[in-house]
């Protein structure tokens, strides 16, 4: 019989695989490759890469464990054809391959190649997620605002989690009102669970070291769990000690503490190795037996079945062209503090070290600092995603897009977000005890060391005004800088400028 190729990406690695359910042991070939192409398209962080190659090449053992013949290339293969459509070519000719099976990818830079590739392609949909295409589509279409919220409130009612008939448990959809606590003097959460290098993860260390040694971020130490099995211990260790606490610390950002109660499961989720809806459900059954309280539980399910469905959702709905949209005309050059940490601002300082370190920050330090200050300062957005893309090792374009270009940098012009998340440094101070350890100073709102998200904030609103004036969610903004005497204003929009014009010659701030 004539075999079929079924194509395996570094961010498939489920069993559950739409592609692997189509596909037949016993004449099909399971093709997986270590690419330069998508290892390069942009500079990931060393710790992304060996991730995503360590992932594959156990997956693919698993596989060949289970009866499967999966043809593997190695980065450093000699054959290599250094694309994941070259690599298909190479052994559809090899096996006399009658076309290939794949499930979509999550990039339409990916999917655009595959179609345009000279081999018969049946692309399925990837059912690892809760809602199909057609399910957001029929959800968006006619509404004149995509909230999040009504979107999230459908996929409590589809999955059935955290409800009581069909009401939510507890009486209420969302409990994030409980989860703004400030960050607490000590955390009794020793952070994720860590692993020794097998000899596959020890392999790939070196390949990677050797060839993306010189991209940003620091590879060993290397302790991400790279299987099913580890990702799973990982989980269930993270809802015995850290789960209870996650609601109320969600927020919060501390100095020393790169973690906090957070799960760092998005990369093991993103790559295939954990399944959304099953870590709901242990999440869940955690409420259930009295473990952890409705705001954690809550909070956490939002995320996963709220928020990332919702991105996911967002990215496919407005098409290749979503990560080029700059609604604001944004066009100043990503400061190169963002690649050396070097900057006064000790805020922005410890999430590019973190970022270099561990290829990880937690969601507000992406959200309220790199990414509050990239939107203050009027950072080309486009830059600004190529970073984010690059440094984490949860980024896919389907994921990270929606984040930064539209929740972010409101690059979209408000489809994501209905209102810019801004903030002067009040925020990050109540948020976090960064602010006490940084040599300017939150207090100051004008002069030589006040805080740069203090000018910037002011003057972006003021940059913005026609734009946002009329938004009511910003109306007080407006009236707050409206009440201001002309000579603090003077003083506030000539720092600023100031601050601005470093950034543009190149100068750290
Ligand atoms: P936790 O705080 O423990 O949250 C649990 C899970 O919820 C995460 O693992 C993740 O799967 C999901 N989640 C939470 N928030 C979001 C969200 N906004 N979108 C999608 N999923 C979410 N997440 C990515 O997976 N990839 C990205 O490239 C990415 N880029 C981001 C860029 C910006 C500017 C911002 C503001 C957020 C971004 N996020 C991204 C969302 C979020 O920051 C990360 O999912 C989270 O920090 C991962 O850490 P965690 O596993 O410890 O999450
Ligand atoms: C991110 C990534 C990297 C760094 N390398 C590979 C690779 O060599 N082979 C592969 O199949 N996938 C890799 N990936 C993940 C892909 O870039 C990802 O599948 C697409 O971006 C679609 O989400
Ligand atoms: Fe960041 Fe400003 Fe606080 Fe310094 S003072 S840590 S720059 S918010």
């Amino acid at each position: 019989m004539v075999s079929r190729l079924v194509l395996v990406l570094g961010d498939q690695l489920s069993p559950n695989l739409s592609a692997l359910q189509k596909a037949e042991k016993d004449t099909d070939i399971i093709v997986m490759a270590e690419v330069a192409d998508e290892a390069s398209y942009v500079p990931h962080h060393p710790k992304k890469i060996a991730f995503i190659f360590a992932a594959m090449r156990k997956f693919a053992d698993a596989l060949r464990n289970n009866g499967w013949q999966v043809d593997y290339t190695k980065l450093d293969d000699p054959d290599n054809a250094g694309s994941i459509t070259g690599e298909l070519l190479r052994r559809a000719e090899q096996h006399d391959a009658s076309g290939v099976i794949a499930t979509e990818p999550g990039e339409w830079r990916l999917i655009e190649a595959l179609q345009e590739m000279p081999l018969k392609l049946h692309m399925i949909s990837d059912t690892r997620f809760i809602a199909s295409h057609k399910e957001f589509e029929d959800w968006a279409e006619g509404r004149k605002e995509l909230r999040m919220e009504w979107f999230y409130r459908d996929m409590r009612r589809k999955t059935g989690l955290l409800m009581d008939g069909d009401k939510p448990v507890e009486g209420k959809w969302n409990f994030d009102h409980d989860n703004r606590k400030p960050a607490p003097d000590d955390v009794d959460f020793h952070g994720p669970m860590q692993f020794t290098p097998d000899e596959t993860v020890e392999e790939v260390l070196d390949l990677v070291e050797q060839r993306f040694g010189d991209n940003f971020g620091t590879l060993r130490p290397f302790w991400f769990a790279t299987d099913t099995g580890q990702a799973r211990r990982q989980l269930t260790h993270w809802i015995k000690h850290a789960l209870p606490q996650f609601g109320d610390f969600q927020d919060a950002m501390l100095n020393d503490n790169r973690f906090l109660y957070h799960s760092i499961i998005s990369f093991h989720i993103n790559a295939g190795l954990l399944d959304p809806l099953e870590v709901c459900e242990q999440v869940e059954q955690a409420y259930k037996d009295g473990h952890a309280p409705i705001n954690a539980a809550e909070g956490f399910i939002r995320q996963i079945i709220g928020w990332r469905e919702y991105m996911r959702g967002i990215y496919f709905l407005e098409g290749p062209d979503y990560t080029s949209r700059n609604a604001l005309k944004h066009s100043r050059t990503l400061p190169s503090f963002f690649w050396d940490a070097d900057t006064k601002m000790n805020c922005v300082a410890k999430t590019v070290a973190q970022t270099r370190d561990e290829a990880y920050a937690h969601h507000i330090q992406r959200l309220m600092v790199t990414g509050n200050f990239a939107l203050l300062a009027g950072i080309d957005p486009h830059e600004v995603h190529e970073w984010y893309l690059a440094v984490y090792a949860d980024a896919y374009e389907w994921v990270e897009a929606p984040n930064v270009i539209g929740m972010s940098q409101f690059a979209d012009g408000g489809i994501v977000g209905s209102k810019p998340y801004v903030s002067s440094g009040a925020y990050i101070d109540r948020m976090s005890d960064y602010c006490k350890h940084c040599e300017y100073k939150v207090k100051d709102k004008t002069g030589p060391e006040a805080c740069p998200f203090n000018l910037l904030y002011w003057d972006f609103l003021i940059r913005h005004r026609e734009r946002f004036s009329n938004n009511p969610r910003m109306g007080n903004m407006y009236r707050t800088w409206d009440r201001m005497d002309e000579s603090r204003k003077e003083a506030v929009l000539s720092d600023a400028r100031v601050v601005l014009k470093r950034l543009d010659l190149g100068e750290s701030i």
